[in-house]
């Protein structure tokens, strides 16, 4: 796009309500005459400078503001931006963005200032999305991958795998023009060995998502057990003892009750179920569907006994669940000396933690525990990893597409063939990148921003 007179967009850049500082954002070829029209100070408005001065509207003034100028192509979004920090008051705010509005500029679209950013080439799709990623981020890995992806890394990445398969594809082609001349053909093994080294690099990324996906959403942690055995009250204590960063998830009903905390460089988020039944058959501890899939979505799992019942025991579980659970071995306070030691030899081969929900005693030693639990995901995981589920899906079509590529290239098919599925991959991969990526899906990812980004 970029073309010009293209309509200028105005909104409220910070969070709505009263604060120290507020700032309104203008952006398109309006801008600098609109402000113009609005601000007055003994200064002249100057690109990058901030200019103290005062705001009025057709009724009078307004208030104080900072208004700092950024002349197209180097701002945020590649047009005309001014940015006006001014007292944080609803009432003020709406003042002025009603006035910049008057003065012919219109309500900004959620992500509309990004979406402009990536339309005028200032940012590739992947480090859009970083824009959102960054601002939701709620603990030190989740911002540290959003910023990765806003620096571009994300991106580089895909670039490098894209220029191996272009030079698969010029290979091939090269062969196509000089098929009549007598000239060295690279042989089949030769491509195929090239093509599956690529298609390895996309593999370790698809596998990196596993990690990410965690990174960027919180830890999925449900808190299951039998009933009684102390589960809201770790639930509980685990609030007390953590910081609330974020309240029951939105939008979702459901029976489970949702907090989460940060502990360490992670965001977990605590599901307090209610008691799965008291059974000894695996099946039926399955057919509770609703656990059962809070268990196979969980990436860690609190498995709590309460060891005040000598009778207590654990339901069977399959490996794979195995793998993800911690017991917590709660109500130690009324548990007797001699089951205590029985119970460390029985969970033994377990990561497990003796804890008092009710008196708060071994909670710490849990959160450390957890953290562990997901680091060892990270030691298994790539330096830059993707954590977007779309990334993941242009990489899934991208890998399917080499593999075709790959039998085209076995059965013995003319470069011709072999090149669409390679051109295939090509634009599996650009659609990260948002070079041929649909109209509803970019309006689909700039929806998910907030107003004023
Ligand atoms: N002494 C002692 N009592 C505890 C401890 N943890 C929980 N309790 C008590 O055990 C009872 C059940 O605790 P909850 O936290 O409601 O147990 P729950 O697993 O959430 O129970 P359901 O939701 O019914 O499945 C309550 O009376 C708690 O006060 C503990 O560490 N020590
Ligand atoms: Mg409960």
């Amino acid at each position: 796009m970029g073309e010009e007179n293209k309509s200028t967009i105005v909104a409220l850049s910070t969070p709505g309500g009263f604060g120290g500082i507020a700032v309104v954002r203008l952006s398109g070829d309006k801008s600098l005459e609109i402000i113009q029209n609005l601000f007055k100070s003994s200064q002249q408005l100057r690109h990058r400078l901030a200019v103290f001065g005062r705001l009025y509207d057709k009724h009078g003034y307004i208030d104080t503001a900072i208004v700092t100028c950024f002349k197209a192509p180097n701002s945020y979004t590649g047009e005309d931006l001014v940015e006006i920090s001014l007292h944080g008051s609803p009432f003020l705010c709406d003042l002025i963005i009603t006035a910049c509005k008057k003065e012919g500029a219109l309500g900004a679209a959620p992500g509309e200032f990004t979406q402009r950013a990536f339309l005028n080439g200032k940012m590739d799709l992947s480090q859009a999305e970083g824009v959102a990623d960054i601002i939701y981020s709620a603990s030190r890995s989740a911002q540290t991958a959003s910023a990765s992806l806003l620096e571009g890394q994300v991106g580089d990445i895909i670039s490098k795998i894209k220029s191996a398969v272009v030079d698969i594809v010029s290979v091939l082609e090269l062969e196509l023009d000089f098929q009549e001349e007598e000239i060295q053909i690279t042989p089949k093994n030769e491509i195929i060995k090239q093509i599956n080294a690529v298609s390895a690099k996309i593999e370790s990324l698809i596998n990196s998502y596993n990690y990410g996906k965690i990174i960027r959403e919180g830890v999925v942690c449900p808190i299951i057990g039998p009933p009684n055995s102390g589960k809201s009250s770790l639930f509980n204590a685990f609030l007390k003892e953590e910081r609330v960063i974020v309240s029951p998830s939105p939008g979702t009903t459901r029976d489970f009750i949702e907090e989460s905390i940060r502990v360490g460089d992670y965001q977990f988020r605590l599901i307090d179920t209610a008691g799965i039944r008291d059974t000894d058959d695996a099946v039926e501890f399955a057919g509770v569907s609703k656990s059962k899939d809070l268990v196979n979505k969980g990436n860690v799992i609190l498995y709590v006994v309460d060891i005040s019942d000598s009778n207590a025991n654990v339901l069977p579980l399959s490996d794979e669940i195995s793998e993800k659970v911690i017991y917590i071995l709660n109500k130690s306070d009324l548990a007797k000396p001699h089951l205590i030691s029985k119970l460390k030899k029985q969970f033994a081969g377990q990561q497990h933690y003796f804890c008092s929900a009710k008196y708060l005693t071994g909670i710490h030693e849990i959160t450390s525990g957890m953290v562990k639990k997901i680091e060892r995901l990270h030691q298994e995981s790539e330096s830059v990893f993707i954590t977007r589920l779309r990334h993941k899906e242009a990489l899934d079509l991208a890998q399917k597409s080499l593999m075709k590529s790959v039998d085209s290239t076995i059965a013995g098919n003319p470069s011709e063939i072999i090149v669409i599925d390679l051109r295939e991959a090509l634009d599996h991969l650009d659609t990260i990148l948002g070079k041929t990526t649909n109209e509803d899906i970019l309006n689909n990812i700039f929806s998910h921003f907030c107003i004023g980004k």
